[in-house]
C-alpha cells in the first residue's frame, strides 16, 4: 500500500479525524487514485476495525470514533466518485433495514448508484417495513435496495419483501440485498432479486435488473 493510503488507513483505525480528512485530500493531491483511497484506505480500514471487534481489541467506541473517521473521508471522496454525465438510469430507494443503525455501506452503495446516474432516495438507518412500502407508493422507483449488517436484522429483509407484498407494490420494483452478512444463497431464499457483495458490483447489479 503507498505510504499516504497507509497513513489515512493508519488515521481512520485511530479514529482521527481531521488527520483522515488532511490525509484523504493529500493522497488526492499526489495523484493516489479515488478507487484505491475508497478500497484501500478506508474500506480497508473499516475491515481492521472490524477484525479487531470480533478479537475484542476494539469495543464500541472505537468502533464508532473510526467509523465517523472514515464517514467523513467518504464526504471529500464522493464528488470524484460521482462523475456526472450520464441521465438518469432510474430511480432507486435505499435503505438499512429496521433494527440497524450500520449506514456506510448502505451511502457508499447510494453514492455509487449515484455517480452511475441513478436518482436515489436515502430513507436511512433503521427503516422499517412499511416505510420501505410507502416509499414506493410515494416515489414510485424501478429499484429498492435494502442494507443489513447484523445476523440479527438480515430477517428484517424479508419482513420488508412481504411488507412490499401485502401493499401491492412488489412487483412494481425489482428488490436488491447486500451487507456483509448477506449472501446469495439468502437472497434467494428470500425472494429477493438480486444480491452484491460492493458498491460497484451493486450498480452492475441495478443496471442488470432494469
Ligand atoms: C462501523 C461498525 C459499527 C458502527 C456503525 C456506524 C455507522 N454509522 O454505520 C457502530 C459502532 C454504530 C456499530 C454498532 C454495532 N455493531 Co457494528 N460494525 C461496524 C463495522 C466495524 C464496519 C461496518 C462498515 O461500515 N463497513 C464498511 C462498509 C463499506 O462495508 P459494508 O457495510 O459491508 O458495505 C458494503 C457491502 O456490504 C455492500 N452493501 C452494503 N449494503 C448494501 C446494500 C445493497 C442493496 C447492496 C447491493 C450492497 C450493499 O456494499 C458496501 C460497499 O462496498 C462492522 C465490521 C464488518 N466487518 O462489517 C461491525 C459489525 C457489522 N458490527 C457488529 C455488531 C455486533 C454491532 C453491535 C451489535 C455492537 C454492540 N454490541 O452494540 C452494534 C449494533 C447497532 C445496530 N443496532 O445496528 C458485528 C455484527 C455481527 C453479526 N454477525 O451480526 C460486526 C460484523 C463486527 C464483528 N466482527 O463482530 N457498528
Amino acid at each position: 500500500m503507498h505510504e499516504l493510503l497507509k497513513t489515512v488507513y493508519d488515521d481512520v483505525i485511530n479514529g482521527d479525524r481531521p488527520a483522515v480528512e488532511a490525509g484523504v485530500r493529500a493522497a488526492m493531491e499526489a495523484g493516489q487514485p479515488v478507487g484505491s483511497i475508497l478500497s484501500e484506505a478506508l474500506i480497508g480500514a473499516m475491515k481492521e476495525v472490524g477484525e479487531r471487534f470480533e478479537r475484542q481489541d476494539f469495543y464500541v467506541p472505537e468502533m464508532l470514533v473510526a467509523a465517523r473517521a472514515m464517514q467523513a473521508g467518504l464526504t471529500i471522496l464522493k464528488p470524484h466518485l460521482v462523475q456526472a454525465g450520464v441521465p438518469a438510469a432510474g430511480k432507486v430507494v435505499i435503505g438499512t433495514v429496521k433494527g440497524d443503525l450500520h449506514d456506510i455501506g448502505k451511502s457508499l452503495v447510494g453514492m455509487m448508484m449515484e455517480g452511475a446516474g441513478f436518482e436515489v432516495i436515502d430513507l436511512g438507518t433503521d427503516v422499517g417495513p412499511e416505510k420501505f412500502g410507502e416509499a414506493v407508493r410515494t416515489h414510485k422507483p424501478q429499484l429498492v435496495g435494502l442494507s443489513a449488517l447484523l445476523t440479527t436484522t438480515m430477517q428484517n429483509m424479508k419482513a420488508t419483501l412481504e411488507a412490499l407484498e401485502d401493499l401491492g407494490v412488489r412487483d412494481q420494483v425489482k428488490v436488491m440485498v447486500g451487507g456483509a452478512p448477506v449472501t446469495d444463497v439468502f437472497a434467494k431464499e428470500i425472494g429477493a432479486d438480486g444480491y452484491a457483495p460492493d458498491a460497484s458490483r451493486a450498480v452492475t447489479l441495478a443496471k442488470s435488473l432494469l
